[in-house]
């Protein structure tokens, strides 16, 4: 089968929130030698970006997008059994979660699934995390990178108060930020201190890796 159409079908079943589909269309994809972040990229994240669109214009509604969201999971749980079985040495450790106020979560999933199919140890903290949760869990596991998230603009300005605390608490110098979501942006990155931004998933893993490789 063409990789075109797996990449369709995996997509169709995500919008259509076939689970059993979403599952038995990634296993296909990953059993034809398809790498997982490119089935995530082609097949799970197209899907789940129709959703989004499909859902701001009013075309569907909550719990379709739950659904779906439920299905995405699925899907991505699969390349996550699969690749447990191969169990290599971890690249780095990441704490990563949606700041405190902003319950948008279904790229942040995305992002941490791909970085932990990618070969990193991560913590997924979920989504409205307390700021200091965050500080705490990279306290306790010694992590090597934050990432965070932040779809609205409200939630924005929580990226900027939690980079100040982890220099009021002294871990700024041990722990390198990154920043994400929809509303933020490489200018803001800056402009809060952050040590990078990424657009999406596939573009996190890259940068990640890249700022791994300098150290
Ligand atoms: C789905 C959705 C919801 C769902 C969220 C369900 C869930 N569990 O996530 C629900 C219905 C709950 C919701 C609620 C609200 N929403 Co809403 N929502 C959306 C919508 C339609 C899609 C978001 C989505 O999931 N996209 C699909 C995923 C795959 O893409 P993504 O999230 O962008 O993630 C990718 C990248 O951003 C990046 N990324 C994400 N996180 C991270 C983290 C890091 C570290 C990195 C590097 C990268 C990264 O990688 C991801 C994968 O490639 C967007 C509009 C849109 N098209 O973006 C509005 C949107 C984000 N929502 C919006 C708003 C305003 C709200 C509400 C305030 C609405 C209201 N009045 O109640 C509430 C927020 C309540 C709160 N306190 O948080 C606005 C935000 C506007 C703004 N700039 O402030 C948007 C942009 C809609 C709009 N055009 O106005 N929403």
């Amino acid at each position: 089968m063409v990789k075109e159409e797996i990449f369709k079908d995996i997509s169709n079943a995500v919008v259509s929130c076939k689970k059993d589909s979403v599952k038995s269309t990634v296993e296909k994809a990953f059993h034809e030698g398809i790498p997982p972040e490119v089935i995530i990229e082609k097949g799970i994240i197209r899907g789940m970006d129709e959703v989004g669109v499909l859902f701001e214009s009013g075309k569907l509604f909550l719990p379709h997008l739950v659904l779906a969201s439920d299905a995405m999971e699925a899907g991505i749980s699969v390349l996550e059994k699969e690749l447990q079985e191969v169990e290599n040495e971890k690249l780095g450790i990441i704490v990563i979660g949606t700041v405190e106020g902003d319950v948008h979560d279904i790229g942040k999933i995305i992002v941490s699934s791909m970085l932990r199919i990618s070969g990193f140890e991560v913590y997924d903290l979920g989504r409205d995390v307390p700021l200091q949760d965050f500080i705490d869990k990279v306290k306790e596991t010694h992590a090597d990178m934050l990432c965070i998230s932040a779809l609205t603009t409200i939630s924005l300005s929580r990226q900027k108060e939690l980079i100040e605390m982890l220099m009021e608490q002294d871990l700024r110098d041990s722990v390198k930020v990154m920043i994400g979501g929809a509303a933020a942006s490489m200018e803001w990155a800056e402009k809060i201190g952050a040590d990078c931004y990424a657009k999406n998933a596939v573009e996190a893993v890259a940068k990640i890796k890249s700022l791994f490789l300098q150290k």
